[in-house]
């Protein structure tokens, strides 16, 4: 049996991840595209941004994993095969990673570390008046693993966490939740940090355009981390150039990598990461996926499995 792993070009640890996956899976022969030797004999394919097509060359395929948090990358392949598990990847540390991000940002936009770097260029010594993080309220839209995660560590912070989602949910203790388009002026009017978690589905393509936006109110901060998609760019630079939401920490867009010519590089209020929020840490990522592998081999499902009705 053999699993085939395929990343993006712009990763360029395809023999580490070979490594660590290896190493938790001792009977099964690792392979990393283009060698996939025998066809026939690829039962599991590990993806990052994998050449669309190439998954129907795999006759015996199993099941199709993904190597990041997202599976847009998959489900985007118009020759997907039909009717196999596409299984999402939630790893601890990935995870960790996300919260340390959102926290940088915050803290950045929440201590006006943004504006003492403003100051700086022309050598002016203001104390701005500090904000208390209980006063200060963070909207994450997106409460699945990784959004919970992000709200319980801001909430230890005191930060007020309100969050918004396309369908209702319980259990989200201490973070008050909004759900649905009705709902969505509510949770943006009150938020001043928002975070974007969310998946890229029919439902979130375009969700924020300059209406939604102009609910956030004056002097807000956005953070997106989920997909560039939800937020429509142009409408965001039209905003951030009125001065309505003060600055935008990018990590994700539309068209990655972001084309050389695109205006938010040069914003002044745009920070932009090349999509690094939550990278894969392979030698965890190889035991979720090692374990998912086991319990498909058992006849049980692995965990997440993506669902097409729900959109991820
Ligand atoms: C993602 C990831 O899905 O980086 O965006 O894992």
């Amino acid at each position: 049996m053999a699993l085939l792993i395929s990343v993006s070009e712009f990763w360029e640890d395809e023999e580490v991840w070979r490594h660590w996956v290896q190493a938790e899976l001792e009977d099964v022969d690792v392979r990393v595209y283009p060698d996939y030797g025998n066809p026939n004999e690829i039962k599991y394919v590990a993806v990052w941004k994998h050449p669309h097509g190439i998954l129907n060359k795999f006759p015996n395929l199993k099941a199709i994993l993904s190597l990041g948090a997202g599976v847009d990358h998959i489900i985007s392949d118009p020759e997907l095969p039909d009717g196999l598990p596409i299984v999402r990847l939630v790893d601890k540390k990935l995870t960790h990673e996300m919260i340390l991000h959102s926290l940088h940002w915050v803290l950045h936009f929440h201590s006006d570390q943004y504006l003492y770097r403003i100051q700086q260029q022309s050598n002016e010594w203001i104390q701005q008046s500090s904000v208390q993080s209980e006063e200060r309220t963070i909207g994450i839209m997106g409460l699945g693993n990784i959004g919970k995660a992000i709200g319980d560590s801001l909430l230890n912070l005191d930060f007020k966490v309100v969050g918004w989602g396309a369908r209702p949910k319980h259990s989200l203790e201490k973070i008050e939740y909004y759900c649905g388009h009705e709902q969505l002026s509510d949770f943006l009017s009150q938020t001043d940090i928002l975070i974007n978690v969310l998946p890229l589905t029919e439902n979130t393509k375009n969700l924020l355009t300059k209406t939604e936006l102009s609910y956030l109110p004056k002097g807000s901060f956005i953070i997106n981390i989920g997909r560039g998609s939800i937020i429509n760019e142009n409408d965001l630079l039209s905003i951030l150039d009125t001065g309505h939401i003060t600055a935008a920490a990018l990590d994700v867009f539309a068209e990655e990598p972001l084309p050389e010519n695109n205006s938010l590089w040069d914003h002044p209020s745009v920070y932009v990461t090349p999509h690094i929020a939550g990278q894969s840490d392979p030698k965890s990522s190889a035991k979720t996926i090692a374990e998912n592998i086991r319990l498909i081999e058992m006849g049980e499902p692995p965990y997440p499995i993506y669902s097409f009705n729900n959109g991820y």
